[in-house]
């Protein structure tokens, strides 16, 4: 059961789907896939997964920074009208969404902007430790804080089907715990404060905003053992889905990634929990990355989806060979695997429907 005792019936049917779903196979995602490509921005039905493979990813991913401040666009600059249009759009077509969250950082965005400073602001400035603390209840940047969740909800409550039916979706706010590279890493705050932060943000949406139509994915950065998986987990009582982001950076990367698999997918057995590999990416240089690092070491194990991460829109750099195609020519065996499920094999699987 999703942990929301209220939530809606869709959103129900949506996790008993997708827990059957992952020892069935594993289903593919790629963010931002339904805004752009390299060379395309926002084109009516287009996708990235389509124009390579015929088909649609069955995980959509979506970013929310920049929400929180009532910007238009995201920092990626996508709409976010045209997310929700999209958002409507994938669940319509009977996929999965998953929806990112790289929030700016409520502390560091008040001081003068330093001239040096890239990170400035933003969910990568770590200058400060203090950031998580001040936004808790007692904390300075708590009205703030409140106020940005304000947006969120704002946003989430116009994800809505033709018939006004909340579209569920799985959030995985806070990422990448295990790291140190966004305000809420963990160097940069205690375990118990990011448990917290979690636990804040998720009874602000759940109780005061009364949304009921959301997964919520904990989620961390490479890990090597359980413990460390588990550090500042908020608690079985809010959290769907045990998930980690694992990018391939050398040989080392299939027997940790067996590794972390090994004890997540167990653990989330235990919990009863959904599982993924909710971002990842290939070795640089490697032609047959998808045939024979990723897929062999996640075919083991029940793990819900993989999802590589967006495209970046760059019209102006100009074309070389492996540019020419959204995806090495690999992806097309992982397409054709049995074990990967793409958009078709979800839609037969009717995951919103009664069963
Ligand atoms: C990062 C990069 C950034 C992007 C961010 C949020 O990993 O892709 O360029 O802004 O994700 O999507």
């Amino acid at each position: 059961m999703p942990a929301d005792n209220k939530a809606t019936k869709e959103t129900v049917r949506l996790f008993h789907s997708l827990y059957k779903l992952q020892n069935k196979g594993i289903m593919y995602g790629h963010q931002d896939d339904l805004m752009y490509g390299s060379k395309w921005w926002y084109e009516k039905d287009r996708s990235d997964t389509k124009d390579f493979t015929g088909e649609y990813p069955a995980v959509a991913g979506f970013e929310l920074g920049g929400i929180e401040l009532g910007n238009e666009r995201s920092l990626d600059s996508v709409s976010f009208v045209q997310i929700a249009e999209q958002v409507k759009a994938h669940y319509k077509r009977g996929g999965v969404i998953t929806l990112s969250w790289h929030v700016n950082n409520p502390l560091t965005i008040q001081l003068p902007k330093p001239t040096s400073s890239r990170q400035y602001g933003t969910a990568w400035d770590v200058s400060s430790k203090e950031v998580v603390a001040s936004i808790l209840p007692g904390g300075k940047n708590n009205e703030l804080f409140n106020a940005w969740l304000e947006h969120l909800a704002n946003f989430f409550n116009t994800l809505k089907d033709d018939h006004g039916t909340p579209i569920p979706f799985i959030f995985r706010p806070f990422h990448e715990h295990s790291g140190s590279f966004f305000w809420w890493g963990t160097n940069i705050c205690t375990d118990q404060q990011y448990a917290s932060l979690w636990r804040y943000t998720v009874e602000y949406l759940r109780d005061k905003k009364n949304l009921h139509n959301i997964l919520y994915a904990y989620n961390t950065d490479r890990i090597t053992s359980l413990d460390q998986y588990l550090k500042g987990y908020p608690g079985d009582d809010i959290v769907d889905m045990l998930s980690f982001d694992m990018y391939d950076r050398g040989v080392q990367f299939g027997e940790e990634l067996d590794n972390a698999l090994k004890f997540i997918t167990h653990e989330a057995a235990m919990k009863k929990k959904l599982t993924a590999l909710s971002e990842t990416g290939e070795r640089r240089g490697m032609t047959d990355w998808w045939s024979t690092v990723l897929l062999p070491v996640v075919s083991k194990y029940p793990v819900g989806y993989v999802l590589t991460w967006r495209h970046a829109y760059r019209p102006k750099v100009s074309k070389t060979a492996n540019q020419n195609q959204p995806f090495p020519d690999d992806f097309k065996n992982f397409y054709n695997s049995p074990r990967s499920l793409f958009l078709k094999e979800v839609q037969e699987a009717k995951i919103y429907k009664r069963k």
